[in-house]
């Protein structure tokens, strides 16, 4: 009766209507006898009161007609439910990785990438970690909706059944940037995902030695979006939780080290340092609250390489 973006949407979406139609004829229905009633028996002249001692019938009636209707909402709900939690055995499994601010998805094939990409009709079994704080997953067109939780795995899975591209968001209040905390799925064509899965796509495959060559800014830059540094850095100029990195490379900067400040340039060596030890030097002006990364030698000396290619 009802589509959707997902196999859940409808589902969902029925359960949800059917409760809130209930309940609504519910509402209508006791006001419009409590108002009856307060009418036709009011205090009059000429009145008597009576005693009424328990009238079988009528306490069967309306015990029995609401248990059974909400037996049915209790059905209806739980059925739904075990769908959601039960995972097709030819799911694609995805790990989701949440930290304060951003998404990241790793594939089965070791890709990583800032957004999510499915293909349609496909279930996909999404397993949610969190690296830092709760969390909440959620892709409303979807309905789906479930908590990421420190030191927890928990998990979900879907099957796209439209074309197009969704938001994600996080639904737990999660620092100050948590309203940024969004990303996207993509759902594609089957073909077009294998292209994309098995193809050589723009998002490299991270955090993997390859061969050392001459530090890459490109890659340094989907470093900076993948790995959630985004969130915290700007590379315009305006201030976030973190300093901006415009105009950082060779920049005078003060930082608090050991209870001291000491003014430096910011060199290759001060940036990688930033970098691997966040807590040890500390802008002046700024919170320690730059957390550390799971990044290979490879990828910090890229991501140098772009914040010097940075204006
Ligand atoms: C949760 C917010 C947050 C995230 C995410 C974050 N940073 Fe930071 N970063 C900060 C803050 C706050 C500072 C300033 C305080 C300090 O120096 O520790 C900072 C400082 C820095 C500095 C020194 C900048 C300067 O102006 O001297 C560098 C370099 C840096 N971060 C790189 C990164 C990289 C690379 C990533 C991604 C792997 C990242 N940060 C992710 C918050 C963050
Ligand atoms: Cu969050």
């Amino acid at each position: 009766m009802f589509g959707g973006a997902s196999s859940f949407s409808g589902k969902v979406d029925a359960v949800f209507l059917y409760i809130a139609a209930l309940t609504i004829a519910f509402l209508v229905f006791i006001t419009f006898v409590m108002i009856y009633l307060v009418i036709r028996y009011r205090r009059g002249k000429g009145g008597k009161a009576q005693d009424i001692h328990g009238h079988l019938l009528l306490e069967l009636v309306w015990t029995g007609i609401p248990l059974v209707l909400f037996l049915t909402m209790f059905y209806y709900g739980w059925t739904n439910y075990r769908y959601l939690r039960e995972v097709p055995r030819d799911a694609m499994v995805v790990q989701v990785t949440a930290r304060q601010w951003a998404w990241s998805f790793t594939y089965p094939n070791g890709r990583q990438t800032s957004e999510l990409y499915v293909a349609l009709g496909r279930p996909v079994r999404l397993d949610l970690k969190s690296l830092d704080v709760l969390h909440g997953f959620y892709v409303p067109a979807f309905r789906v909706k479930a908590d990421v939780v420190p030191g927890k795995n928990n998990y979900t899975w879907f099957q796209a059944e439209q074309l197009g591209d969704f938001d994600i968001e996080c639904t737990v209040m999660c620092g100050v940037n948590h309203s940024y905390m969004l990303s996207k799925v993509h759902v594609i064509a089957e073909q077009d995902f294998s292209a994309w899965y098995f193809g050589d796509s723009d998002v490299p495959v991270l955090s993997q030695a390859g061969p050392a060559g001459a530090p890459d800014p490109a890659r340094g830059e989907r470093i900076f979006k993948l790995k959630g540094c985004v969130a915290c850095h700007s590379t315009d100029g305006s201030k976030l939780v973190g300093p901006t990195w415009k105009g950082l490379f060779g920049s005078q900067v003060t930082v608090l080290t050991d209870g001291k400040e000491v003014t430096l340039t910011a060199d290759d060596d001060y940036i990688a340092r930033s970098i691997h030890h966040p807590p040890k030097e500390v802008v002046k002006g700024f919170a320690p609250q730059m957390p550390k990364a799971d990044l290979s030698d490879r990828d910090v000396a890229d991501l140098v390489a772009y914040i010097k290619f940075l204006p």
